[in-house]
């Protein structure tokens, strides 16, 4: 029988084909930029002659820098492995030691073992603490490293050995309540304060907000408020994180944006929690390709070192053949089962492989190493990370999960693995040469050299090349000066009659501190897609948007006078219908008073029904991170937001953004209101360090706006003023409106006084959170202090003399109010916009939703005839003639 590759044209054309690879190999010999050169030119021939070409997105599952393209290693491998071994050992017995003393206090040793050769090379080499400024002084930030949340235990151990946390420290771990500073589980600014920056363990937030903080870094240095420097910004992402939309969803800005500052590690160990991450596939390669596919720089890390010899060996390209045969799932299993399992699946299925491999024990064969854990490998790829121009990088380098654990090695279950049996703990000691004795080991006692020891000498060298330690939080104090609010007359006194919304306020308010010659600049507008929905296009013209590469385009709008001007130095960050991509922006910005000794000041404006919701755990996070800024929730309120219906009509953040304990929730109902809590959030996050941020309602009603009454600085700060006492006499009831709905609550005002005789006041409601969070602390402060006189809240002290039944309204769920009712137990009544909305106008969402000036008058009479004070039946008619249909369906239901 004769094969194809016998046929006479076969065989001719085999001799063509290693004419031509010749040929080849002679030009990359020669020059191994033209050869690449060579291929793009025999590609685009290709193409003009109709030669299908297809488009690669994969390459070989072979290391991207073949061997001979690498450079030696320039460190002391023996003393970095010494190091690397001894955090290892002190992460483990962290861990370990924690969970023998506190059974179900949990920490992950899995994640970090496979991930230390990967940081311990940027650590010794490559992850900068500063840098030195144009001046020469080590004095400008450093490198941002987002680190595998749990890995967090490694982290720790490093800082350990560093000298940088002491014993004491450690046997805190996951202890953080025990009246002396503990380790948080996770990296958590807030926790730690000195230590994390940036809070990862929430899976796909870490590399989100790499990718929009290298972004940037840049756009502070194209404003010019930076200088530029090598910073980059390094994100250690999991395989199985890579599910996450939020890891991936971005990627394509790295690309596009030529983030050259940013490094995407992916420590491919093939498993997540319960198994393998894509068992029947390979993830190297299903992220070679998208990563390709976006534009990023792709650099695999796949074998390590004492591979390179069998593929010399063979000569047939049979060792890459069987590789590319087998599945992650199965390269799992030639980890978990040892050497004598890998000859015989993984050799074995071709005798010649199985020849390759003849002087090998078992043994040699279950230590060949993945990339992942071979510092020559992972330096080279790092060394060409850090040369790549034009874009960013991700290195996709191939571990074990649990690598040096022994029996939990590459197991589906060794990701919640928290203790080693006492076998795993001397093959531990034993293989990394930790000298603690087997009875020592078993309480996992901790380990660190004398200062003077040779290990500890070279990590404190390597460190102080790199311009000290991480990862580390410092904040230096800033110099802001808030504008007083007497700065703000335009704002605060009113619109003269013109109708305008609280947005249109904002708006205005906001080009005024883009102008302010102090800390203008320092104002970051941000905006996915909405801002002709606010009326943002005189700030387009004003600042710019930000666009690196200018406008290389004229834009059809050019002889207008609110063209859309995109600029190099543009100060809007226009990030398109991205909230997630937005809201990591917000995080750059809001924290960059810490990383960057900036203050930053960002405004995020979006429609507030794709805010909490949607990035709740971003807001989370931000909070975590002691962000400061404004989120401006735009097109506010389930009624006010006209005709867009169920899914744009928000009636809930409110609540959301109230779970953030961070976060101050205004809903105003004038300008005013918005401009004094602006001016004074200025003031306390800026100027008085406090790590706080905002959330402000925008509607986009029109109304004109009164001026500001005298004396409500206050009340409109903490929560609550009288806007408009009752006409005449006494009031027999309060009523409290918030955002537009005040208006309404005005209106019901006069209609009570009118029509029925009933004398009402209005307050305003700016924040029930803050009224509500002030209630608390004092009644804390009463049940913690029984013995001394009772002390009042703010809503206590404020509404005392005052009687009757409260009825209070805003355009949010009834849930907002009915935070105060603990301490107005007998008198509040809340309406407010439960149910989903509806596509109408305001005048029928108010009146479907029970909020209109009708039927808070006819909720305010309802419930005075339940206190006796009005006659039942009179209630009852008048509800009939104000328009009420008492039969209706529940809006909570419909
Ligand atoms: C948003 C979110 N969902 C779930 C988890 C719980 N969780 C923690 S680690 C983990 C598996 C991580 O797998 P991978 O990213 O591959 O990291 P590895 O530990 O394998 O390095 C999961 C599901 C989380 N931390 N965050
Ligand atoms: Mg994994």
């Amino acid at each position: 029988m004769t094969t194809k590759l016998e046929t006479p044209a076969q065989v001719d054309f085999a001799a063509e084909v290693s004419e031509w690879i010749e040929a080849f190999d002679e030009v990359v010999a020669n020059d191994w930029e033209q050869s690449a050169e060579l291929l793009e030119i025999l590609r685009t021939r290709a193409r003009e002659a109709g030669v299908p070409v297809a488009s690669e997105l994969t390459t070989p599952y072979l290391n991207t820098i073949p061997k001979h393209d690498e450079v030696p290693y320039p460190g002391d491998r023996h003393l970095e492995r010494r190091i690397e071994a001894l955090i290892r050992w002190n992460a483990m017995a962290m861990v370990h030691a924690q969970n023998k003393k506190d059974p179900g206090i949990g920490g992950h040793i899995s994640t970090y073992s496979s991930l230390a050769t990967l940081l311990e090379v940027g650590f010794n080499h490559f992850f900068h603490a500063k840098y030195q400024s144009a001046a020469g002084a080590s004095d400008l930030p450093g490198d941002f490293v987002y680190f595998q949340g749990h890995a967090s235990p490694g982290v720790y151990a490093r800082a350990f050995v560093e000298g940088r946390l002491d014993e004491k420290r450690l046997k805190n771990f996951r202890h953080e309540l025990r009246g002396e500073p503990g380790l948080s589980s996770y990296p958590h600014p807030w926790l730690m304060p000195d230590f994390w920056k940036f809070p990862t363990v929430s899976m796909g937030i870490g590399p989100l907000n790499a990718i929009y903080q290298a972004r940037f870094m840049r756009y502070l240095e194209n404003r010019g408020l930076i200088e530029k420097s090598d910073r980059k910004v390094w994100a250690f992402v999991g395989d199985g994180e890579t599910d996450e939309v939020d890891t991936l969803g971005a990627i394509s800005l790295g690309a596009r944006e030529k983030l050259d500052n940013l490094i995407f590690v992916v420590n491919c160990n093939l498993q997540r929690l319960d198994g393998p991450v894509r068992g029947n596939k390979r993830i190297i390669d299903e992220l070679e390709g998208m990563f390709r596919g976006a534009g990023w720089n792709v650099i695999k890390v796949v074998w390590g070192s004492d591979w390179d010899e069998l593929f010399e060996r063979d000569h047939q390209g049979l060792l890459l053949k069987r590789m590319e045969e087998c599945v992650d799932g199965d390269y799992q299993a030639f980890k978990a089962k040892g050497g004598a399992y890998l000859r015989k699946e993984f050799f074995g299925k071709y005798p010649e492989l199985l020849k390759l491999v003849e002087d090998k024990t078992d043994e040699d064969l279950a230590r060949l190493h993945r990339g992942g854990h071979d510092p020559g490998k992972i330096y080279n790829a790092y060394k060409r990370a850090l040369e790549h121009k034009g874009g960013p990088t991700v290195i996709l380098a191939k571990t074990v999960k649990g690598y040096g654990l022994g029996s939990t090695e590459a197991r589906n279950a060794s990701h919640q693995e928290k203790k080693l049996t006492d076998e795993s703990l001397k093959y531990f000691i034993q293989r990394f040469d930790i000298p603690v004795t087997e009875a020592a080991a078993k309480e996992g006692a901790f380990f660190r050299p004398e200062e003077s020891a040779p290990e500890i000498k070279y990590l404190h060298e390597r460190r102080q090349t790199l311009g000290g330690y991480l990862p580390k939080r410092e904040v230096a104090k800033i110099e802001f000066k808030a504008p007083a609010l007497e700065t703000l007359k335009e704002w605060t006194s009113g619109s003269s009659n013109r109708a305008v919304s609280t947005t249109m306020g904002f708006v205005s308010l906001l080009r005024h501190l883009l102008k302010d010659p102090g800390f203008g600049k320092l104002v970051v507008p941000i905006v996915p897609d909405e801002g002709r929905t606010f009326g943002l296009e005189s700030v387009i013209k004003q600042v710019g948007i930000y666009a690196p590469e200018g406008q290389k385009y004229v834009p059809h709008d050019s002889d207008m006078l609110l063209s859309y001007r995109e600029e190099k130095n543009g100060q809007i960050l226009e990030e398109g219908i991205t909230e997630a991509g937005s809201m990591a922006s917000f995080t750059a910005a809001g924290t960059a008073y810490a990383n960057y000794n900036l203050p930053m000041v960002p405004f995020y404006m979006y429609y507030s029904m794709f805010g909490f919701q949607r990035i709740g755990d971003m807001a989370w996070a931000f909070a975590d991170s002691r962000g400061k800024g404004f989120l401006m929730g735009g097109t506010a309120g389930r009624t006010t937001m006209l005709g867009e219906g169920l899914q744009h009509q928000d009636g809930h953040s409110i609540v959301l953004s109230s779970t953030v304990p961070t976060c101050l929730t205004y809903d105003s109902a004038y300008v005013y209101e918005l401009a004094v809590i602006i001016q004074d959030g200025l003031r306390r996050m800026y100027e008085n360090g406090e790590d706080v941020f905002y959330y402000l309602t925008m509607y986009n009603e029109d109304y004109a706006m009164p001026p500001m009454p005298e004396g409500v600085t206050e009340g409109i700060l903490r929560g609550l003023y009288k806007y408009r006492p009752a006409p005449k006499g006494e009031a027999v009831a309060q009523l409290f409106g918030s955002g537009p709905i005040l208006n309404e609550v005005l209106r019901a005002q006069e209609i009570l006084a009118t029509k029925y005789n009933v004398q009402t006041d209005v307050w305003s409601v700016t924040s029930y959170t803050e009224l509500r969070r002030d209630a608390l602390a004092v009644e804390r402060w009463n049940r913690l202090h029984p013995a001394e006189a009772l002390k009042k809240s703010y809503l206590e002290t404020t509404l005392e003399g005052t009687k009757g039944p409260i009825i209070a309204a805003s355009d949010y769920m009834k849930s907002v109010p009915d935070m105060l009712s603990p301490w107005l137990p007998t008198r509040l009544v809340a309406l407010g916009t439960d149910g989903f909305g509806r596509s109408d106008n305001r005048e029928h969402l108010r009146r479907h939703f029970e909020v209109s000036a009708e039927a808070i008058a006819g909720a305010a009479l309802s419930r005075l005839a339940r206190d006796g004070k009005v006659k039942p039946k009179t209630a009852q008619k008048a509800l009939a003639e104000l328009g009420l249909d008492t039969e209706a369906i529940d809006p909570a239901k419909a």
